[in-house]
């Protein structure tokens, strides 16, 4: 959906989600000055049973001037737009009107289409609106409060920007000009008295598991930065390498996941916790998560929500195999010898983006990589987006360069940044076509489970594989082991 498909319509009722959060009101902001501007006769409105009076979300509205009102009637508007929550679910109040279109990140098993931008790999609603807003070249940062509120929502769904799990979030920290001295302020009107009480006993009634070293804890319904405080706080506890908190909210449950053991990735932990029921991820230390409560109901009728957690638990934990490269393969029986078909992949020269010598900061959908432009430094667009340096002399052994330029949509172009300003742009219009022509050859087989692979070069995190994927050795070196997904792999190479 494309915001200015609205346009259409001359009466706009924004609604968020009952109670709303700082994501949902400077998402709803936001979108309000945009259609504003576009001359449309616009409200920000929420239901429910109560007025807001967390004193955050006094102070925001106060200091920019948000004009969101509280309803318990609507006239039938043209029309609704819902932002933070889709339209029929529990956590907003049901009001009739000519259309409904919804802009979320929360996972229900909804997709987007022509009325709706759902997009749950998102950790904040305010980061697709900044990216819908951008789209139609409305110009967020020209107010300071429209960039502040769009700001502090992202900054509180993510837990203080601790559970960003998404390239586009960390693009738009970087594009606004924000109030920073407000933000400031919001962070020491947090939680109420009540609050730091609940986080109490919700610390005092946790559960411990000696084995793996884990605490699972269930609080009360409370703001859900508190979670991220209690993960934080446990995991400094002697005896405590990882800790999943979790709590009930409005339309499902939010959780979040602390881990400081390799072997265990926060996000892929918050990932396997909501699968198929919600959404999850961060990084390797702090991740979180959104369970669908109807979702949930269908997947797990009759299971209560803290024997899910403990079930599930103990399901990671058995659920894959562990890899140390250093030891090598030892049994190679099952692995057969396969070579790199001549696909076509995208190169850069950095110094066709940036003069020699210039630090610069790649953005991928998988982190940020770090280089310096020169002449003997080349980026690899690999099968996903995912960017890498690599040598202009292992290149041109390994690749047949072409003059045509390369084309190719991915879920995240990758981007180039000065680390000295803040300008971004696009690395895929400088990129040209090269063939591979690697001819080393590799051992590879399915995985038979989900597996992790510590890999030579970095031991601190691992790779993760699922069944379908393969695992690969390089055939004169047997510790050198890595994962390749299954539709790369099937696509790039091929049995001798
Ligand atoms: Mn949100």
């Amino acid at each position: 959906m494309k915001l200015s498909t609205l346009e259409k319509f001359n009466q706009i009722v924004i609604q968020v989600h009952d109670n709303p959060d700082a994501d949902a009101i400077g998402s709803g902001y936001a979108l309000y000055r945009y259609f504003k501007s576009r001359g449309k006769k616009v409200r920000l409105v929420y239901g429910g049973s109560m007025e807001m009076k967390k004193s955050n979300m006094l102070l925001l509205i106060k200091e920019l001037k948000i004009p969101v009102e509280y309803v318990t009637k609507l006239e039938k508007p043209e029309l609704l737009l819902t932002v933070d929550c889709q339209y029929g679910e529990g956590n907003v109040q049901h009001f009739e009107a000519e259309q409904v279109a919804m802009i979320d990140h929360h996972n229900t098993g909804r997709h987007s289409n022509d009325m709706a931008e759902i997009r749950n790999n998102l950790v904040s609603c305010a980061t697709i609106c900044y990216d819908m807003l951008k789209a139609e070249g409305f110009d967020i940062n020209e107010d300071i409060s429209i960039s502040t509120a769009l700001y502090y929502g992202l900054y509180m769904d993510s837990n203080e920007l601790s559970e960003i799990r998404h390239p586009l979030d960390w693009d738009m920290i970087d594009f606004l000009r924000i109030d920073r001295s407000l933000i400031s302020r919001l962070t020491h009107a947090n939680f109420t008295l009540q609050e730091m009480e609940t986080a109490g006993i919700a610390m005092i009634r946790h559960n411990y598991d000696e084995n793996k070293r884990l605490s699972i804890i269930r609080s009360k319904p409370c703001d859900p930065n508190i979670l991220g405080i209690i993960g934080d706080f446990v995991l400094q506890v002697d005896c405590i390498d990882v800790s999943v908190i979790f709590n009930e909210c409005p339309n499902g449950y939010k959780l979040s996941v602390r881990s400081c053991v390799s072997d265990v990735a926060a996000n892929d932990m918050a990932e396997f916790l909501t699968e198929n029921i919600g959404n999850g991820g961060g990084h390797i230390d702090k991740a979180g998560g959104f369970i669908s409560k109807s979702e949930f109901e269908k997947l797990y009728d009759d299971l209560t929500i803290e024997a899910y957690f403990f079930n599930r638990i103990d399901e990671y934990y058995d659920s894959y195999d562990v890899i140390y490269s250093r030891e090598g393969v030892t049994d190679k029986s099952e692995f057969k010898l396969y070579k790199k078909l001549p696909y076509t992949y995208g190169y850069v020269k950095t110094t066709d983006m940036f003069a020699e010598g210039t630090d610069c900061k790649i953005r991928t959908f998988e982190g940020d990589v770090f280089v310096t432009a020169s002449e003997d430094t080349y980026l690899m667009i690999g099968y996903c987006g995912e960017v890498y340096p690599i040598e202009k002399k292992i290149f041109e052994k390994k690749y047949q360069t072409k003059e045509e330029s390369f084309h190719k949509l991915f879920e995240y172009p990758p981007s180039a940044r000065k680390m000295d300003g803040d300008t971004m742009c696009e690395i895929l219009p400088f990129a040209r076509q090269c063939i591979c022509v690697d001819d080393t050859l590799v051992y590879a087989k399915h995985l038979e489970n989900p597996t992790k692979v510590f890999s030579r070069r970095n031991y601190g995190k691992y790779m993760y594989g699922n069944s379908d994927d393969y695992i690969c050795f390089a055939c004169d070196d047997d510790t050198d082991i890595y994962l390749v997904k299954q539709e790369v792999f099937e696509t790039t190479y091929m049995e001798c």
